[in-house]
């Protein structure tokens, strides 16, 4: 464990909430806990409630481990629910996105206009051909247009598979054809740190190498004339610019009725081993709880002004962009471009011009800003803020003290959610006008769900009894050590449905470690108040900048570089990413020249660089190191975590399962010597 998470654990200072801020919360009665431990499922029903449905359910919950169906038999959909719903109840003109473009251009949309650009993107994706049940592919800058489309789909009852702007055309093509899409939406470019990023480019890219199931690629036209850039090529009759077929579209495109258990989107996710995997999320139950956690985590009020700062590529966008914060009818900003551009107060500047009251953002973003000093926030006016969150990856007591003092002036609430693309929704979080929170703790599971601690040998030590009267159903094991594995006990509304095309990979990955309990894969402690603290992937996957990599995609993307014949990668503590990536590389004999001095600099250069074209830019690996062998167990494995040992300067651990132990010894010495 890095020395980073390992702070954690001595951590104990408490913040209640504010007399002021509980007494104007969503929910400020703690004994919301013990009604929806009583009947979690008539808890979420009445949640569901308050959504439309075209048609009611029949059974609440069917549950057949590990599958879930929530509210069978009702029907609905998301697009209504985000947009028509408000505009029938008299929310038309209230302002829905404010979209601000990296260079500093602003467009706002009320739920009237955007319920009117939806449907002409619902309308053109139709007349493409694409039907209820078919998948789209989104490759879009974060602008108002990705959020539009996502929800076109929704209003047709298309699935859609949002990949991020940031990945290779080799991702993107293993994604389109994993999923089988049939439209491509993407955009002539985006703008980041200044230049345009060429997706339209990219994403010919992708589909040269072989797309069989797309047969149109609509383009928005986001840069235009001007600037200078690779454009890519234009196939008739396959590509579409937005201004010649959504821009003349009808705006009348009515909601497709949805059944409750029908597919809302595919994202993918890196796996620790193989290709990434295709989490499917459906429609009534993840509706329901995101629209339900938005409420309670972000105390979300008519007047707010929320702005999170993820990516529409990742699951925080999907739930807190689009459709937590939409099916409450929120004012969202959402913000193209990089925090640093023109300067390094550019988050500030958002935030002061748009007077965002409720700001979501990660622990690396927080600690960047931390490096880069408290000038740039003190520039601006940050009085409009009232709560801060925080998701992504585990954040160090030092980022959340800073965060609570230096942006929200001791004032915000921080919530610290834990969460996945998996579990679709936040499921472990404070309430921000309940819970005492603990710098670097998620605190308690929201109500309705029910997350345990496993000990290494299987006992469960969750306090019977905790701070909110959280729940425990057996006698925890006692113990020194109350760490170890969490795990979530009860099927929850915005669970994944499985894995597209593969669900016995969705029962191996998630259903194997336990008998009875969905298993996420991060450690977690748990401390006598029942409040939990999550320290990061068990497994392979490494945690960058909030993003998981897995380090089977490095390693691969590595040993397809000609000189390199073998490699394994490692997550390491880095103070601002959370984890950086080390690569151990083997060269080719011959065709490799020695691996000393400048030669050496510029061929870890050129690999790194190979990495970051491969996967995307976030794969780059922070650092490269050549080796002569690599430490395996006798079965052919590559022993990470003594690799991890090494990269952390560690003393070995148990090197007893090596071929060869003599093999690392050696590395490490050398390593070390590279090092000084
Ligand atoms: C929402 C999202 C999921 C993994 C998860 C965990 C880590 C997320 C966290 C956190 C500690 C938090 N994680 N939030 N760890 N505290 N508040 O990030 O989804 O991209 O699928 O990542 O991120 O390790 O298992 P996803």
């Amino acid at each position: 464990m890095s020395s980073t998470l390992s702070t954690l654990l001595v951590e104990n200072r408490r913040y209640e909430p504010s007399a002021e801020f509980r007494s104007q919360a969503n929910v400020s009665d703690a004994r919301v806990y013990g009604e929806a431990l009583g009947d979690p499922i008539g808890f979420w029903e009445a949640w569901a409630k308050q959504l439309d449905w075209f048609e009611p359910w029949t059974t609440q919950l069917e549950w057949k481990k590990p599958f879930a169906r929530w509210f069978v038999g009702g029907r609905l959909n998301a697009c209504h629910n985000c947009v028509d719903r408000h505009v029938a109840n008299g929310l038309g003109s209230k302002v829905a996105l404010i979209g601000e473009g990296e260079p500093g251009d602003v467009r706002a949309f009320t739920y009237a206009h955007v319920k009117d650009e939806v449907s002409k993107i619902a309308n053109a994706l139709k007349a493409m051909g694409v039907k209820k049940g078919d998948r789209v592919c989104i490759y879009m800058p974060m602008i108002p247009e990705l959020p539009f489309t996502m929800l076109a789909c929704a209003r047709i009852g298309a699935a859609h598979s949002v990949v991020f702007g940031g990945f290779s055309s080799e991702s993107l093509y293993e994604r389109i054809n994993d999923a089988g899409a049939k439209v491509v939406v993407t955009a002539d470019g985006g703008w980041r740190r200044g230049n345009v990023v060429p997706l339209k480019k990219i994403a010919d890219e992708a589909l040269a190498s072989g797309c069989p199931t797309v047969t149109k690629v609509l383009v928005y036209e986001r840069i235009g004339e001007g600037a200078e850039f690779d454009r890519g090529n234009w196939t008739e009759g396959r590509d579409l610019r937005w201004s010649e077929t959504v821009d003349t579209a009808s705006t009348d495109c009515p909601c497709e009725p949805m059944d409750s258990e029908d597919l809302l989107y595919i994202l993918y996710t890196s796996g620790s081993t193989g290709k990434p995997k295709g989490i499917m999320h459906t429609t009534g139950g993840y509706l329901t709880q995101v629209y339900a956690t938005t409420q309670w985590v972000f105390d979300l009020k008519p007047d707010d002004v929320y702005w999170c700062t993820a990516d529409c590529g990742w699951v925080t966008g999907h739930s807190y962009i689009v459709y937590g914060p939409m099916a409450n009818a929120a004012t969202a900003v959402v913000y193209e471009g990089t925090p640093d551009t023109p300067d390094k107060d550019r988050f500030w500047r958002v935030i002061e011009k748009h007077k965002v009251s409720i700001l979501y953002t990660a622990p690396t973003a927080i600690r960047t800003f931390m490096k880069w000093g408290e000038e740039y926030p003190e520039r601006c006016d940050l009085s409009s803020l009232r709560l801060l969150g925080s998701v992504g990856e585990p954040i160090n007591p030092e980022a959340w003290v800073w965060y609570q003092e230096t942006i929200g002036k001791g004032r915000c609430p921080v919530v610290d959610t834990w969460w996945q693309t998996e579990t679709g929704a936040i499921m472990i979080t404070p309430l921000p006008g309940i819970t005492a929170t603990k710098p670097g703790s998620a605190t308690q599971p929201f109500p309705g769900i029910k997350a345990v601690v496993f000990d290494e040998s299987g006992g469960d030590v969750t306090p019977v009894q905790g701070a909110l009267g959280f729940y425990r159903e057996h006698a925890p094991a006692q113990g020194p050590e109350r760490g170890g594995i969490l795990a979530i006990t009860d099927p929850w509304p915005s669970m994944l449905r499985g894995i597209w095309g593969d669900q016995e990979r969705y029962q191996n990955v998630y259903w194997s470690r336990f008998d009875d309990a969905y298993f996420p894969g991060d450690g977690t402690k748990v401390d006598e108040d029942g409040y939990f603290w999550l320290l990061g992937r068990i497994d392979d996957v490494m945690l960058v900048s909030g993003h998981n990599i897995s380090t089977m995609e490095v390693e691969s993307a590595l040993v397809d570089h000609p000189a390199v014949a073998e490699a394994a990668v490692i997550g390491r503590a880095h103070e601002i990413k959370g984890q950086g990536i080390s690569a151990f590389v083997i060269l080719r004999a011959g065709s490799a020249p020695s691996p000393s001095g400048e030669e050496a600099v510029r061929l870890a250069a050129e690999i790194k660089e190979h990495v970051a074209k491969k996967i995307g830019a976030i794969a780059r690996p922070d650092d490269l190191f050549f080796c002569a062998e690599l430490p395996k167990t006798r079965s052919g494995k590559i022993m990470r975590r003594l690799l991890r040992d090494v990269a952390e300067g560690r003393a070995l651990g148990d090197t007893t399962t090596l071929a060869d132990p003599s093999v690392v010894a050696a590395l490490k010495e050398k390593y070390e010597s590279s090092e000084s």
